[in-house]
C-alpha cells in the first residue's frame, strides 16, 4: 500500500506547531551572539525543514478548501505567499544561493515576511479551530511525529551536506547564519539603523558623556576618554544578515564606572533616544571605542562613541552614546528588542 499521508486535520495541527516553533527558534536565532546559542539557530533550521516537508501535504488541503468560496480567501492566499517568501528567502540565505531580492538584504525580508506572517496564521487558525483530540496524544502519533521530526531533520543535514560539498556561498556563514561583510575595513562595512534612527550631526567640542553610578552624575568630555586606547578585536553580527571583525578601541566603562555597588544593570543611551540595558556582569567586557582600526568612527558607525559589546548581536551596540548610568533595574525590565 502507498503511503498517502497524513488527513487534513493532522497536516494542519502540524504545519501550525511547526510554525510557532519557527516562529520561536527564529527569534532566539537572531538573539543568539555567542557560540552557545548555535543550537538554536540548528534548531530553527530543522524545524524549517519540518515546514518544508508539510508543504506538499497542505497543498492538498489547499486545493479541497479552494472549491468553496470564502470571501476571506484573499487573506488566506496572502498568508501562502507570505509562508513561501519565508521559506524561499530563509533557504536562499542558509544556501547563499540568493542573499537579496531587489536591493533588500534576504534575511530581512525573511524576518519581515515572518512577523507579518505570525498575525495572519492567528486568525487563520481562529477562523478554523482545528481542534485536537484525545487520539493525539497516543503512542503511534508520538512515534509519527518521532518519524516526522527524523525526517526534517534529514533534510536539514542532507542540505548542509550538499551547501559544503557544493561549496555554495553559505558555506562561509557564521554560526548565526550571517555573512562577513568589510571585516577589518571599516568602509565598506554597512552602517546599520535598526528601526527609525537617523545619523545625528555631532559636535565634538560639544559632545558630553553622562557618567552616573547611581548616586553621582559627572559629565566626560571626548578628550577625556581619548586618553584611554584599550583595543578589542570584536565581531559585530547584525540580525539583517552580515558580520565584519574590527579592531575597536576606546575606553573599557569599568574605567569610567569602577565600582557597582548594588547596582543590577548598566544603562547605555544614545542621542537618538535608542537605549539597552545590560545586566552588570558584562560591564568587564564593554568598550565606549572611539576609534575603529586606528580611525575615528564614521558618523554612520556612532561618531564620537559607540558601544563595543563581544558576544552580543548588533542591536546591543548602541551607537552616538550620551549617557551610561547604573541603576538597580534588573537588565530584562526592557523590551526584547529596542522599540526605536
Ligand atoms: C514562520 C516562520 C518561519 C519559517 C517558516 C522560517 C523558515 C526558515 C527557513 C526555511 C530557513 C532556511 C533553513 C535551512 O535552509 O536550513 C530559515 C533560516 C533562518 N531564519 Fe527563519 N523562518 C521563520 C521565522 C523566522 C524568524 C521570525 C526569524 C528571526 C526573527 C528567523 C531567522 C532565521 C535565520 C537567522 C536563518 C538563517 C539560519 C542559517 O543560515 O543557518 N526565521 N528560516
Ligand atoms: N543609536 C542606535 N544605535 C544602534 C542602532 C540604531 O539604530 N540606533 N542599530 C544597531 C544595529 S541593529 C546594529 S547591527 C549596529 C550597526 O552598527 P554599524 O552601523 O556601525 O554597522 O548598530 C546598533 N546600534
Ligand atoms: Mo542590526
Amino acid at each position: 500500500m502507498a503511503f498517502r499521508g497524513p488527513g487534513g486535520r493532522v497536516t494542519n495541527l502540524a504545519l501550525l506547531v511547526a510554525l510557532l516553533l519557527a516562529f520561536a527558534t527564529g527569534v532566539g536565532a537572531v538573539a543568539s551572539g555567542s557560540s552557545g546559542g548555535r543550537w538554536v539557530v540548528i534548531a530553527h533550521g530543522v524545524v524549517a525543514m519540518a515546514v518544508v516537508v508539510l508543504v506538499p501535504w497542505k497543498g492538498r488541503v489547499v486545493r479541497r478548501g479552494l472549491r468553496r468560496a470564502r470571501h476571506t480567501r484573499w487573506l488566506s492566499l496572502l498568508l501562502a505567499v507570505l509562508a513561501v517568501t519565508t521559506l524561499l528567502t530563509g533557504i536562499g540565505s542558509t544556501t547563499g544561493l540568493v542573499r537579496s531580492v531587489a536591493g533588500a538584504l534576504g534575511m530581512w525580508i525573511h524576518i519581515a515576511a515572518a512577523l507579518a506572517l505570525l498575525p495572519l496564521v492567528v486568525w487563520h487558525v481562529l477562523a478554523r479551530r482545528a481542534r485536537p483530540r484525545r487520539a493525539d496524544l497516543s503512542r503511534r502519533t508520538l512515534i509519527r511525529a518521532g518519524l516526522f521530526a527524523g525526517t526534517a531533520a534529514g533534510l536539514y543535514l542532507a542540505q548542509s551536506a550538499v551547501v559544503s560539498v557544493a561549496g555554495l556561498p553559505g558555506a562561509g556563514r557564521r554560526f548565526t547564519g550571517s555573512y562577513e561583510a568589510g571585516s577589518f575595513d571599516p568602509d565598506s562595512m554597512p552602517s546599520y539603523i535598526w528601526l527609525d534612527d537617523t545619523t545625528p550631526t555631532i559636535d565634538p567640542q560639544r559632545w558630553r558623556l553622562t557618567v552616573s553610578d547611581g548616586s553621582t552624575t559627572r559629565e566626560v568630555t571626548l578628550r577625556d576618554l581619548s586618553a584611554f586606547d584599550t583595543r578589542v578585536r570584536a565581531t559585530l553580527d547584525c540580525t539583517s544578515g552580515w558580520y565584519a571583525e574590527q579592531d575597536w578601541a576606546g575606553a573599557p566603562v569599568r574605567a569610567l564606572l569602577p565600582h557597582t555597588g548594588h547596582a543590577r544593570s548598566l544603562l547605555v543611551h544614545s542621542t537618538t533616544g535608542y537605549w539597552i540595558r545590560f545586566p552588570v556582569r558584562d560591564l568587564d567586557h564593554l568598550l565606549l571605542a572611539t576609534t575603529v582600526n586606528g580611525t575615528p568612527l564614521r558618523p554612520g558607525h556612532g561618531f564620537p562613541v559607540r558601544l563595543v559589546a563581544p558576544g552580543r548581536r548588533g542591536f546591543w551596540w548602541v551607537k552616538w552614546i550620551d549617557r551610561i548610568e547604573l541603576t538597580s533595574t534588573p537588565w530584562w525590565w526592557q523590551p526584547p528588542f529596542p522599540l526605536t
